[in-house]
């Protein structure tokens, strides 16, 4: 069994977020540290600690993800000059909290996707 985080207590309420929806199988609230003037966390419920460790059953909330994303960043007012959606996955991805979760990031342009690296 994947070892709990903060996370799952902010999905129960027992600590507190900006929280902006929930349903049966998300949870959306504000990231804690916001590089962008949008910039939230799309949280499955059930606890799933990495991309890696996504199920076949898991599909639907996995899709949910990305339909509430886009609710969520029109609600936002980004929807027409466009955002970005992360996950990170593990150490290279630099996945902080294991827990999946989606950043989505707007309200100014973003640049490159990446930082290449000098050559
Ligand atoms: P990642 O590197 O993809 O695992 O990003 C983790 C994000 O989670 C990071 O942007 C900060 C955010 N975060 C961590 N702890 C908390 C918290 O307690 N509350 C909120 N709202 N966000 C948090």
């Amino acid at each position: 069994m994947a070892e709990e985080t903060i996370f799952s207590k902010i999905i129960r309420k027992e600590i507190p977020s900006e929280m902006l929806y929930q349903d049966d199988l998300v949870t959306v609230f504000r990231d804690i540290n916001p590089v962008a003037p949008t910039h939230v966390l799309i949280v499955p419920n059930k606890l799933i600690p990495t991309v890696d460790d996504i199920e076949p059953e898991d599909e639907l909330t996995m899709g949910r993800m990305l339909v509430v994303a886009k609710k969520i960043a029109r609600e936002e007012g980004i929807s027409d000059d466009g955002y970005r959606l992360i996950i990170n996955c593990k150490e290279h991805g630099n996945q902080e909290v294991p827990h999946i979760h989606m950043h989505l990031v707007g309200g100014r342009p973003l640049g490159f996707m990446l930082k290449r690296e000098p050559t």
